[in-house]
């Protein structure tokens, strides 16, 4: 992609409503516009960063046996009116009528569309376990929508729900997505800690709730100082081990209950971005679900959900990854790889960027080519405020040297590298 077509609306200065870090970033890199409070539009930037992580979380979601479906947005309130929900969820949810005076809602979450769906279709126990999902686009008119993306009225969530015949095979399910999430969360870069948590609206027994470790968090996280050692080797991790750790938030953590002292007790701020659940029967039984056992008998499934806030990521992602000069994207989830800094204005240099531009976008690698004509100190700060992972940068006199300069955003790191080996040498790095 070329920045002197590519729609990337930045801004020089602090946007005034944006109090907290990645909603500033993400404004002045251009990534998202707000339409109104907390509805945002994605803009090419931005959208690009959604869709890498919604496709990392859809990848794990299909690795653990899920299936994904797409459920609608608005739902009908009868079903939440037979689920006993419809009343009690007040005012986040938003409510209206269609043309003929039915009520319809904008759905906050699914248990009572997926579970119609089980039951209208699913009726012996040989169909167990089932684990469905969708990334949909949820509403919760929250109170006070801030923080950009990160509580937002309308959002993008993975929801995942599971069916299963009892509490021994949920409580499986329940372990199997927690391993899951920590994978998830390993691959968009981020240290999560699994917490124990309320059941709340959704109601159950079993819950944790992932918190992303960053300093600007909303959540103060107690945790076993083991979770450290565990996050670099996730694929070897006992789920129940990690399970069985010390780990709470806020009025969670009751210091009169916690074993844990001194050094082996460690606290952090965090972000919610997941929270699973094991309810039990709640749902199944309410509206009428089941299955009919080997014996002849029938039983209400075992359910749980299992949300993940994508949209809420991006911004987490970014509270996590940057630093003065703007955001610094994790590889997994970056919207290039490479930012192309061509400087100097001569049809030399241009013709030469325009061959690597070519020649790497040839081998997968993606660029995105600051071909504008503006000086470096612009082209430098643009791509800093952007984060992408790699700058190379070509100007006249490392044409002359036939060198370019590649710098790592992360950290800093600059090399000088012979232009004859530029292309292996990116595709080393990033492989
Ligand atoms: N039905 C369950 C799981 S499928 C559920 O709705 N869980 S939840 O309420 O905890 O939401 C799941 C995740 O969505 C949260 O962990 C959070 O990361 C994200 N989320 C919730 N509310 C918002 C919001 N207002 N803006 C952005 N993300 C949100």
């Amino acid at each position: 992609m070329k920045l002197s077509t590519y729609f990337l609306p930045t801004l020089k200065e602090t946007p005034s409503e944006a109090t907290v870090v990645s909603h500033r970033l993400m404004l002045r890199a251009g990534m998202i516009s707000q339409s109104t409070a907390g509805i945002y539009s994605w803009l090419p930037l931005g959208l690009r960063v959604l869709k890498k992580v919604e496709q990392i979380v859809r990848e794990e979601q299909d690795r653990m046996g899920g299936q994904e479906v797409l459920m609608p947005l608005l739902q009908t309130a009868e079903l939440w009116q037979e689920s006993g929900r419809y009343d009690g969820y007040g005012k986040e949810m938003l409510r209206m009528q269609d043309r003929h005076e039915r009520d319809l809602l904008f759905g906050p979450t699914a248990e009572e569309v997926i579970t119609d769906i089980f039951r209208r279709y699913i009726k012996s126990y040989k169909a167990l376990p089932k684990c469905f999902y969708q990334i949909h686009w949820k509403f919760r008119d929250e109170i006070r929508p801030r923080f950009g993306v990160m509580r937002g009225r309308e959002f993008l969530m993975k929801d995942a729900y599971s069916f299963d015949v009892d509490k021994e095979s949920a409580v499986n399910t329940y372990r199997a997505m927690m391993r899951t999430y920590l994978k998830t969360f390993q691959r968009l870069g981020l240290a999560v800690i699994p917490v124990r948590a309320d059941t709340g609206v959704i109601g159950g027994d079993l819950s944790h709730e992932f918190h992303v470790l960053a300093q600007t968090g909303e959540s103060q996280v107690y945790y076993d100082k083991k979770f450290d050692t565990f996050r670099e080797n996730i694929d070897q991790v006992d789920v129940d081990e990690i399970m069985g750790l010390y780990a709470m938030a806020d009025e969670m953590h009751k210091p009169e209950e916690c074993p844990l002292e001194g050094e082996d007790l460690r606290e952090a701020r965090g972000i919610e971005v997941g929270h699973i659940f094991n309810f039990g029967t709640k749902y199944s039984e309410i509206l009428n679900a089941k299955v009919v056992l080997a014996d002849g008998s029938s039983i209400a499934p075992e359910m749980g959900s299992y949300g993940i806030g994508v949209s809420r990521l991006v911004g987490a992602i970014i509270e996590a990854n940057h630093d003065e000069q703007g955001i610094i994207w994790p590889e997994s989830v970056a919207p290039f790889q490479v930012a192309l800094i061509g400087l100097g204005g001569t049809v030399e240099v241009s013709e030469v960027c325009e061959r690597i531009y070519k020649d790497l976008e040839k081998v997968g690698v993606s660029v995105l080519y600051d071909n504008r004509s503006e000086g470096p100190g612009v082209k430098f700060s643009t791509a800093d405020l952007i984060g992408l992972p790699w700058q190379i940068i070509l100007g006249p006199k490392g044409l002359q040297e036939g060198l370019a300069e590649i710098k790592c955003r992360r950290t800093g790191d600059r090399e000088s590298i012979p232009l004859e080996s530029l292309v292996s040498y990116m595709q080393e790095k990033l492989c």
